[in-house]
């Protein structure tokens, strides 16, 4: 049965194309450096906003229409949405998806019901996988939507739900093992607290750190391949989450033996809700080389909330795939969109139109970062920017070869310190021409 009726295969015809289901830029198979549009990119739909996102805002109720809105029957509809999810997959042409576990099944009465109705939806999706280009990105489970969850799950004060989210965590690694994933993903849901005034602090960070090493020996003992997630949020649902951002969280990782196990997953949304910018989140986990995955999404500039939507700023897209080049790609990871149509988009064909935006803007990204790296335009400003330090006393500096008797023997010799123009709007001017000569095409 087809779901989406009104949606052929999405094709790309170039950027004068007034076709809303089609590419405008994002052209799978189009070499760039050695490498296809679409290996490069390893763009993955989120099954979540997809496929389960009923489009509610806390003052309304949800206003999408889908196809399978009839069927009444938890599993069965379950089951529809398996096939509409290999359709859609198809007619984007994207090779790869991801999900929680409530996402594709419904929760049973006790957990092994829950269970039990994963695993007659994990045989399905295998099956539509043996015929199917897409292959699972990341897993994940989702210990933070249901009431027991209400005080955390592995930093729950109460040790039943530390050990029903081990549950999950270990039924999660099962899944992923069988369906291939190629990363398993931890997004801290309730890990933080609301207020210090009934929180211990220090017992639940640590019960945290058990409960990654617990993930990881099971992982190895039933020889899970993929590569361990771990995704920063600084808020939301809790007013602090313990995985504040990547510089916090690294510092967590590093503090319990972790940081060669995991790496990060990085949301766009999250970084600017950390008061950071996505590209300073890429380049921390970069620089660490813990750049793992990309959930590719953008905020509002004027709401202060996780709003996750499709990607369409091309100068963040542009900074991302930076970031992401020079991180020799993403290897276990991808550009995941954990992005969800606005509630007044809610037509089903919205889900392909948002998601041809979201590829074109990461396409166009891709164009311009791989130019710019061809011909060295930031590192060629960066080296002048800092060749002090390629010589005399800045080459002791990063040598170890100085100490402060030395450098203040160098400082009280300086006649003058002279320092030269940063020229910033210049540089920011070169970025505007790299992407209008994308756009027409150079
Ligand atoms: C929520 C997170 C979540 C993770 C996966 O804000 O983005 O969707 O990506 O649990
Ligand atoms: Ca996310
Ligand atoms: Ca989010």
């Amino acid at each position: 049965m087809e779901y989406f009726t009104n949606v052929k295969k999405v094709k790309y015809e170039g950027i004068d194309s007034k076709n809303p289901l089609a590419f405008k830029i994002y052209n799978a198979e189009e070499i760039i450096g050695g490498k296809t549009m679409e290996e490069h990119l390893k763009f993955s739909v989120a099954y979540w906003h997809t496929f389960a996102e009923e489009l509610t805002d806390p003052f309304g109720s949800g206003t999408a229409i889908r196809p399978w809105d009839n069927i009444t029957d938890p599993m069965e509809k379950a089951k529809a949405k398996v096939e509409a999810a290999f359709e859609l997959f198809d007619k984007l042409n994207v090779p790869y998806f991801a999900f929680h576990d409530v996402d594709i099944a419904p929760e049973g009465e006790s957990l092994k019901e829950t269970f039990e109705n994963m695993d007659i939806i994990v045989d399905l999706i295998k099956e539509k996988m043996e015929t199917s280009k897409t292959k699972l990105l990341w897993n994940t489970v989702n210990n933070f939507s249901h009431p027991r969850f209400v005080h955390g799950a592995a930093s729950s004060n109460n040790a039943d739900v530390f050990a029903y989210a081990a549950a999950k965590v270990k039924k999660g690694l099962e899944v992923g093992k069988k369906l291939g994933s190629q990363s398993y993903v931890f997004w801290g849901g309730r890990e933080g607290y609301e207020s210090l005034l009934n929180t211990d602090m220090g017992l639940e960070v640590d019960n945290l750190g058990r409960f990654f090493h617990m993930a990881i020996d099971y992982a190895s003992k039933i020889g899970y391949e993929g590569q361990f997630l771990i995704e920063p949020k600084p808020k939301e649902p809790t007013s602090h989450q313990y995985d504040f951002d990547v510089a916090t969280t690294h510092a967590f990782l590093q503090k319990y033996n972790l940081d060669d196990k995991l790496k990060f997953n990085i949301e766009a949304n999250h970084a600017t809700l950390a008061g950071h910018s996505f590209e300073h989140e890429l380049r921390y986990a970069r620089i660490n080389k813990m750049l793992g995955s990309v959930d590719a999404n953008q905020g509002h500039p004027l709401l202060g909330w996780d709003t996750d939507e499709f990607p369409s700023d091309m100068y963040a897209t542009t900074l991302a795939m930076y970031e992401i080049l020079k991180n020799g790609g993403l290897e276990k990871g991808g550009l995941n969109f954990d992005s969800k149509v606005r509630r007044t988009s809610f037509e089903p064909e919205d889900l392909f139109r948002a998601h041809i935006v979201g590829m074109d803007s990461f396409a166009l990204g891709l164009k311009v970062a791989h130019k710019m790296i061809e011909e060295n335009v930031f590192e060629n400003i960066i080296d002048k920017r800092y060749k002090s330090f390629n010589e005399g006393i800045g080459k002791d500096i990063v040598e170890g070869n100085t100490d402060f008797d030395k450098l203040t023997e160098h400082a009280l010799n300086l006649k003058e310190v002279k320092n030269e123009s940063g020229q910033l709007e210049v540089i920011k001017g070169v970025l505007n021409q790299y992407i209008l000569q994308a756009l027409s095409g150079k």
